[in-house]
């Protein structure tokens, strides 16, 4: 579109220049800045700006999927959508996101916090590092920004509104249809694996029609269960931390949508990570306490997103869902609580649906994870992604043997 160029280092310059707030923080005189570009996602360009009194990140879309390149366009406007989201949450996520500063429609570029010395989630918990706020931190984040654009607290035009902006977010709401519900069970060819070890596997499920009715069966659900706002894509690598501080970044494929999905995502990127554990041990290091670790956060996850869900519910209810005025004898409550439990109850069985479903793509699909994709010795990798696998199956075809974080714990150690 006109006023559209991918940015580079003198262009960005040139922009950042012409915005004096942006100018001004980062102080000094353009020639004076540091410029690097480190955009490691499948989508995006993302720069990192320096100036001698602060700096700045600046996250842009490029027309078509990064990771594929010019083969696979994409629309750019996932940036305004990320930024829409940002400002919709804005409201329940301080300190829990990176600062919003400035958005370039014409750019599709969103101008923000640069976080340091953050580095991403998963990265860390690759290296055995351990962050003993961000598993509730980031419960904390999509309980608030869940609940507040819930049917519980937001009203139905609220809702209406954040529906009519979001469900335009086609192209990423797309992408999600097909690389994690329909490509990994399917024949489709840009479907990966990462050794001929898991050629079986793969012939295997695409040939489990129960499985794939299934995972079918979540896709509908992914697509019609319009429950809240949720970020769309929350797993490790879209977060960044300190030992002492947790932000949620990369809300592009935002939209309104099942509460469950996020969880899951956050919940299966854990499980695949604990997993992976086993494949970066050294010779003196095997890795268990840091799998055992990394798993005992997926109870902590849980425990902190239901509570904190409910204990909104019960403080700021306001929404046409449930509403108040409905509720108002003193005989009410219990009755009112336990059907909270239940909706709350429901979240975490779907949440295991999707963590299967979002566990199988990363394997079998076209975007895998750094946490497999970096033990590089293919004869330690495949048994491990093999077995994350095959739990995944477990949580879809069995989801009843799944009721608390603590099951799904100890199907992991039962590996
Ligand atoms: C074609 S993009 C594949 C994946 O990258 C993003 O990080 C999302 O997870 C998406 O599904
Ligand atoms: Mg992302």
């Amino acid at each position: 579109p006109a006023g559209y160029r991918a940015l580079d280092d003198a262009s960005l310059r040139d922009f950042l220049a012409g915005l004096p707030d942006l100018r001004d923080r980062l102080g000094g005189r353009p020639p004076d800045w540091s410029i690097i570009e480190v955009g490691d996602g499948n989508l995006n360009l993302v720069f990192l700006i320096d100036g001698p009194e602060g700096s700045l990140c600046v996250k842009q879309s490029l027309p078509y999927v990064r990771a594929a390149g010019e083969s696979w366009p994409l629309p750019l406007d996932r940036a305004f959508f990320e930024q829409s989201y940002y400002r919709a949450v804005a409201p329940y996520s301080e300190g829990l996101t990176p600062r919003f500063f400035y958005y370039q429609p014409e750019l599709y570029a969103i101008v923000m916090e640069r976080l340091s010395p953050h580095i991403i989630l998963r990265r860390g918990l690759i290296e055995g590092r351990r962050y003993p706020g961000a598993a509730a931190a980031v419960a904390e984040f999509a309980a608030r920004s869940t609940f507040a654009t819930s049917d519980f607290g937001a009203t139905l035009e609220e809702k209406a509104e954040l529906m009519s902006t979001f469900a335009r977010n086609t192209s990423l709401i797309r992408i999600t249809a097909e690389v994690v519900f329909t490509d990994p069970l399917a024949n489709s060819p840009r479907n990966r694996w990462t050794s001929p070890a898991l050629d079986g596997l793969a012939a295997e499920f695409r040939a489990d029609s129960a499985l794939k009715v299934t995972v079918a069966e979540w896709g509908r659900r992914f697509l019609t269960e319009a429950q809240a706002l949720i970020h769309g894509d929350l797993h490790t690598g879209s977060v960044m931390v300190t030992e002492t501080d947790t932000r949620v970044m990369d809300p592009e494929f935002a939209f309104v949508g099942p509460i469950g999905f996020d969880i899951g995502a956050f919940i299966a990127n854990l499980v695949m990570n604990a997993i992976a554990q086993a494949g970066h041990a050294t010779p003196g290091d095997d890795r268990k306490a840091e799998a055992d670790w990394v798993l005992s956060q997926v109870p902590v996850f849980w425990d902190t997103f239901s509570s904190r869900f409910l204990a909104l519910w019960d403080e700021k209810a306001r929404g046409d869902a449930y509403p108040p005025a409905m509720f108002s004898n003193p005989g009410d409550a219990a009755v009112l609580a336990g059907a909270r439990k239940a909706f709350v109850d429901r979240l975490f069985a779907d949440a295991i649906g999707y963590a299967g479903v979002k566990t199988i793509r990363r394997i079998l699909g076209f975007a895998h994870n750094a946490d497999f994709e970096l033990i590089a010795d293919p004869a330690r990798r495949a048994p491990l992604e093999a077995k994350s696998a095959r739990l995944a199956r477990t949580f879809l075809l069995e989801p009843h043997s799944f009721r608390t974080p603590d099951d799904i714990v100890a199907a992991v150690k039962a590996l």
